[in-house]
């Protein structure tokens, strides 16, 4: 069993760095394509066995050290009742927007193991074939949040900022709700087998860090509190990643929400970054577009990052944000294999 992953989630220094990447099952995967080929992506998400197979493709052919369970962070939401289509070009649609005391009431508090045992039956299938730890995960609350507000993705955030500064009780419901079907969801994937959880919050950096500290973080620290509670002995051991995406600006926050460690993006250098998130582990921070380098040139860059982290109380390296679908496969595992070579103590 490798579990370096898991000692530098804990503030430790493993024999070599840690490495996994963000997406890291997904499009830009030859062997993900021709599975894919075949079955839409939420048909894919609720058939175990095809789950199984796309978590274990970048564990096979990159040598990472950690598996994540292949998913989205919107299977939750649609089992709170809003249904949910994938087009092509024009990503996920939900079939209504949450933006009124009605509609959120409408949304139910699935009970995982009941609507969402695909997912739990890929953890539990995991388990017995890896010899990496598996990490599960959700969207923060704030991030699904803008989901169910915006009805799929958006550029602007107008209905969900409107929502929050203009109708601040039923924005409020909406993340109450959100977060209590999240800590359900998360402990079940934890009692499944999941050896640690990540929650991306990926369009936090939308926000000012006022309105961060009061609209979205409150929602992450109840969720990382409710994993760690005394009333939940599994998840004493269970690290959990909390990944504000674009939040350069929010770190001291991200690292005041209880998370054992805060995975960062690109836009600041780890060296700041470390400074600021104080005793925290920390995960990143590679530009996903840096793996267009060629070696010659991606190899010091990495040496950069692994020196820097010599100050950090745990490293795992990733990039800072999900590989892009365009990347060349052999980039990728170049990366891991430098990271391991590099940092090997
Ligand atoms: O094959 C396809 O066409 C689907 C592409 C794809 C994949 C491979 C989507 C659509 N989701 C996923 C898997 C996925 N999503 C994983 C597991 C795979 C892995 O990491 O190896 C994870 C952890 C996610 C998480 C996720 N989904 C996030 C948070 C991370 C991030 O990138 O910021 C978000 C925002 C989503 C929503 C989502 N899923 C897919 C799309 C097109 C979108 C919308 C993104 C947007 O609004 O811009």
């Amino acid at each position: 069993m490798n579990d370096t992953f898991l000692r530098a989630c804990r503030g430790e220094k493993p024999v070599w760095t840690p490495v996994w990447i963000m997406r890291q099952a997904g499009r830009y995967l030859p062997q993900y394509q021709a599975i894919r080929k075949g079955i839409s992506f939420l048909e894919m998400c609720r058939t175990p066995e095809l789950c199984v197979e796309v978590t274990l493709q970048p564990v096979e052919y990159l040598g990472v050290d950690a598996a994540i369970v292949f998913s989205d962070i919107l299977i939750l939401l649609e089992q709170m009742g809003v249904p949910l289509e994938f087009h092509d070009n024009r990503g996920p649609v939900f079939a209504d927007t949450i933006r009124d005391t009605k509609a959120v009431d409408r949304l139910r508090i699935p009970d995982p193991a009941e609507t969402m045992g695909f997912v739990m039956e890929t953890i539990r299938l995991l388990r017995r074939e890896l010899k990496v730890p598996l990490i599960g995960f959700a969207g923060a609350p704030f991030t699904c949040a803008t989901y169910l507000i915006e009805g799929g993705s958006s550029k602007s955030f107008w209905a969900t900022k409107k929502l929050l500064f203009t109708r601040p009780g039923v924005y409020t419901a909406l993340l109450e709700k959100i977060t209590r079907a999240t800590i359900l969801y998360l402990k079940e994937q934890i009692r499944a087998g999941a050896q640690a959880v990540q929650l991306f919050d990926s369009w936090a950096g939308v926000l000012g860090p006022v309105d961060f500290r009061e609209q979205a973080l409150p929602w992450v620290k109840q969720v990382v509190a409710a994993i760690k509670s005394d009333d939940f002995p599994e998840g004493a051991e269970i690290p959990v990643i909390y990944f504000a995406n674009n939040g350069a600006t929010l770190l001291e926050l991200s690292a005041s929400s209880g998370a054992d460690v805060i995975g960062i993006d690109w836009r600041i250098s780890l060296d700041e970054a470390i400074r600021r998130i104080g005793d925290c582990a920390i995960q990143g921070n590679l530009d996903p577009c840096a793996l267009l380098l060629p070696e010659k040139r991606l190899r010091p860059r990495i040496a950069g990052l692994l020196k820097a982290a010599k100050e950090a109380k745990g490293h795992i390296f990733n990039l800072g944000h999900g590989i892009n679908q365009f990347t060349p496969p052999e980039q990728a595992r170049l990366m891991v294999e430098c990271v391991h070579e590099l940092s090997r103590r």
